[in-house]
C-alpha cells in the first residue's frame, strides 16, 4: 500500500477523538441503531479532528490508486470485553469503539445495513465462529476470496469500514485488498470488453431469501475503461460462458498480483472504496477463548436518496 494510503492520528488527535467518542457512548439511549443516538453521532462527526476530516474529504474526492485508506492510532480498542463467539454478532450498544467507527463513518456518508444481513445492525462484528472455519464469510478463518461487498446487490455499499478491536493471537490474519485501478493495466482489450458485458451472475446469500436463479447477469467492470468500477465476488460470481470465465480468471490473477495484505492492529480502521477495491482475508487460527480477532464493520452510502424506496423514511436499513 502506498504511504499516502495510510494516515496516523497523533497522540493529541487520538485523545481528542476519545473524548468525543466517550461523550457519545454516554449519550442516551446509547444504542447505535436508535435515530436519536445517530443524530448525536452525526453532529459529533462534524467535530472529528480537523486533519482527519480533511483526509476523509480527500479520500471521498479520490480514493487513490489503492482505493483504501488505513487510519491508525484510533482510540477505543483498549479495555474491551472478550471477543464474541456467536454467529451474526452485532454491536447494538454504543460502546467507545462502536462510537468511534460510527462517527468516522458518518463523516464519509450515510450508515446503512441490509435487513437480511446481521439483523440489520449498523455496526457489525467480524469474528471467527466455531464450526464455521471454512465458510466463505466473515465468520470463517480460512482464506476468504477477494470480493466487493454485497456484489449481488444493486445498492451495495460505496464504502466498507473495518475497525480492528483485537488482532488474532498469532498476528497472522491479513486483510487483503486489491485495487482494480492497478489491476486493469494487466488486462488486454478483449478481456476488458468481455468484463464490461453482462455475462456474470452473482447470487445473494441464502439469508436474502431470493429464489435461486433470480439473479440477472451483470458486467464486472463499468464506467471508464481505463479507470472502471468493479463488481465481483470471486467465490460467488459465476461467469455464464467459457470466454467470460477466462476473462474473470485473468482479472482475478491481475488482482492477486497487485493485492496487498495488512495485519490490522487494535486501533486501525481500514476504509475500503467498494467501487474500486476488493477485499479478502488470509487464514488464521482461532482459539475461541475470548481473545480472538475482532473487527467492527460498517457500510456507507454516498447517496442516501437512491435507496429511499428500500428504507423507512428516516431509516438506515435496506429491505
Ligand atoms: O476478516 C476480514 O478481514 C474481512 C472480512 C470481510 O470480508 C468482511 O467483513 O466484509
Ligand atoms: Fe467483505
Amino acid at each position: 500500500m502506498m504511504p499516502e494510503s495510510t494516515f496516523a492520528l497523533t497522540h493529541e488527535e487520538s485523545t481528542g477523538l476519545r473524548g468525543l467518542a466517550t461523550r457519545l457512548s454516554e449519550t442516551r439511549p446509547a444504542l447505535v441503531d436508535e435515530l436519536n443516538w445517530l443524530a448525536a453521532c452525526r453532529s459529533a462527526s462534524c467535530r472529528l479532528p480537523t486533519r482527519l476530516r480533511e483526509r476523509l474529504r480527500t479520500f471521498r474526492h479520490d480514493p487513490g490508486p489503492d482505493g483504501v485508506l488505513l487510519l491508525r492510532n484510533l482510540p477505543g480498542a483498549d479495555d474491551v470485553p472478550p471477543t464474541p463467539v456467536e454467529s451474526d454478532s452485532v454491536e447494538r450498544a454504543a460502546t467507545l469503539s462502536a462510537s468511534v467507527i460510527s462517527a468516522v463513518s458518518m463523516e464519509l456518508g450515510e450508515l446503512i445495513a441490509f435487513r437480511n444481513e446481521k439483523s440489520g445492525a449498523l455496526v457489525q462484528n467480524v469474528v471467527p465462529v466455531p464450526g464455521q472455519e471454512a465458510q466463505q464469510s466473515n465468520a470463517g478463518s480460512t482464506v476468504l476470496a477477494l470480493h466487493t461487498e454485497n456484489a449481488f446487490h444493486p445498492r451495495r455499499p460505496d464504502y466498507v469500514t473495518l475497525l480492528c478491536v483485537r488482532s488474532d493471537h498469532e498476528s497472522t490474519a491479513g486483510l487483503r485488498t486489491a485495487s482494480v485501478r492497478r489491476a486493469v493495466e494487466g488486462l488486454d482489450d478483449r478481456t476488458r470488453e468481455v468484463l464490461r458485458q453482462p455475462r456474470f451472475l452473482t447470487d445473494p446469500p441464502p439469508s436474502f431469501g431470493q429464489p435461486e436463479g433470480a439473479a440477472k447477469p451483470h458486467p464486472i467492470l463499468t464506467g471508464d475503461p481505463d479507470d472502471p468500477d468493479v463488481r465481483v465476488d470471486f467465490h460467488a460470481t459465476r461467469p455464464v460462458d467459457d470466454e467470460a470465465e477466462r476473462a474473470a480468471r485473468l482479472l482475478e490473477r491481475c488482482l492477486d498480483t497487485v493485492a496487498e495484505s495488512v495485519r490490522l492492529v487494535a486501533g486501525d480502521l481500514a476504509v475500503l472504496d467498494n467501487r474500486v477495491a476488493l477485499h479478502g482475508r488470509t487464514a488464521f487460527v482461532p482459539r475461541y477463548d475470548g481473545g480472538d480477532r475482532w473487527l467492527h464493520r460498517t457500510f456507507i452510502h454516498l447517496n442516501h436518496r437512491r435507496s429511499r424506496v428500500l428504507r423507512a423514511p428516516l431509516g438506515h436499513v435496506l429491505d
